[in-house]
């Protein structure tokens, strides 16, 4: 079974939720750098505060901040049982996949799968409406999914090219959607 993946979407595609169900069932780590992120936040740590006004706005934090977060965690994974893994929302430009790509080279844990989740704006939208995060109002919903077209969208083009990339249908039940996940990954 693959267990190096990677998740990749627009915003409210269902990421966070396929990612902790998959991690669960598969003993995965998940390794979500929004939770990351708001966790920081919520403890009021420097690096929280950094990123709390970028994040309200829909904008994506700095690069370095969010590889220094990713670069610890898969590091103290690799050291310790050198498990399986599961990136959420992370990478979200070309650069942090590149940055991505040279970590995991030294750490000698190549991806394995990269999934795509695929979902029309207008269900977006309403999903991210329905969550009511304190970054799920409507104007930042907006720039959120212009940020994702701009500057991860092109991931999609990179990892195909790569022969890593599987999309996946993401209407339907969180069920549904698991199970079509879930084949992917034999
Ligand atoms: P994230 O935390 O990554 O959140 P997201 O993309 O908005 O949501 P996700 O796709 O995970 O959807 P979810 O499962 O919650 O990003 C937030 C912010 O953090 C970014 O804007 C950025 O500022 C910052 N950030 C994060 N990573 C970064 C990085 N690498 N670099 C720079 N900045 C970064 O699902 C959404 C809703 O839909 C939920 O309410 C859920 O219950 C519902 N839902 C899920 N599946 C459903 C289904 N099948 N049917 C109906 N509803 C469903």
């Amino acid at each position: 079974m693959k267990k190096r993946l990677l998740f990749l979407g627009p915003p409210g595609a269902g990421k966070g939720t396929q990612a902790e169900l998959l991690a669960a069932a598969h003993n995965l780590l998940h390794l979500s750098t929004g939770d990351l992120l708001r966790a920081e936040v919520a403890a009021g740590t420097s690096l929280g505060m950094e990123a709390e006004a970028v994040m309200a706005s829909g904008a994506l934090v700095s690069d370095e901040l969010v590889l220094a977060i990713v670069r610890s965690r898969l590091e103290t994974q690799a050291a310790s049982d050198g498990g399986g893994w599961l990136l959420d929302g992370f990478p979200r430009n070309l650069a942090q996949a590149e940055a991505l790509g040279q970590l995991l080279e030294e750490l000698h844990q190549p991806i394995e799968l990269v999934v795509l989740l695929e979902l029309d704006d207008a269900v977006l939208l309403q999903r991210l409406l329905g969550r009511g995060r304190a970054d799920d109002n409507e104007s930042v919903i907006r720039h959120r999914l212009e940020v994702y077209r701009e500057q991860t969208a092109p991931l999609i083009r990179y990892y195909r090219e790569a022969a890593l990339l599987q999309s996946v249908e993401a209407h339907g039940t969180v069920d549904t959607i698991a199970a079509r996940i879930t084949d992917l990954l034999a």
